[in-house]
């Protein structure tokens, strides 16, 4: 004897779970060595785009280096998608006096 269970699960009992509608996108600005804003409230699933309106190079690199953009060319720009548990403090590897952070709450 087979016993079946179908289990239903409607999209709507998992709010959240699918497709987060409510994720945004955070600018930094990179301009004159300095990374703005310096501070920066984010969510889990939220994408911060860095730009450079610099004359020169830069990176976005974790202070622990966990992540890290790798070069970003003058007008160049790069994105990150916020997850949970990521570092938050971050600097360039070029001009180590580049130093900024990003505070991960929730919606
Ligand atoms: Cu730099």
């Amino acid at each position: 004897m087979v016993l079946t269970f179908t289990v239903l699960i409607s999209g709507s009992l998992l709010p959240g779970l699918v497709g987060d509608s409510k994720s945004e996108e955070h600018t930094v600005e990179i301009r004159n060595l300095q990374f703005t804003p310096q501070e920066l409230n984010v969510a889990p699933g939220d994408t911060i785009i860095w730009i450079n309106h610099d004359f020169v190079p830069h990176t976005v690199t974790a202070d622990n280096e966990s992540w890290d953009s790798g070069l970003i060319k003058a007008n160049g720009q790069w994105q990150l998608v916020v997850k949970e548990e990521m570092l938050t403090t971050y600097f360039c590897r070029y001009h180590p006096t580049m130093k900024a952070g990003f505070q991960i709450g929730q919606k």
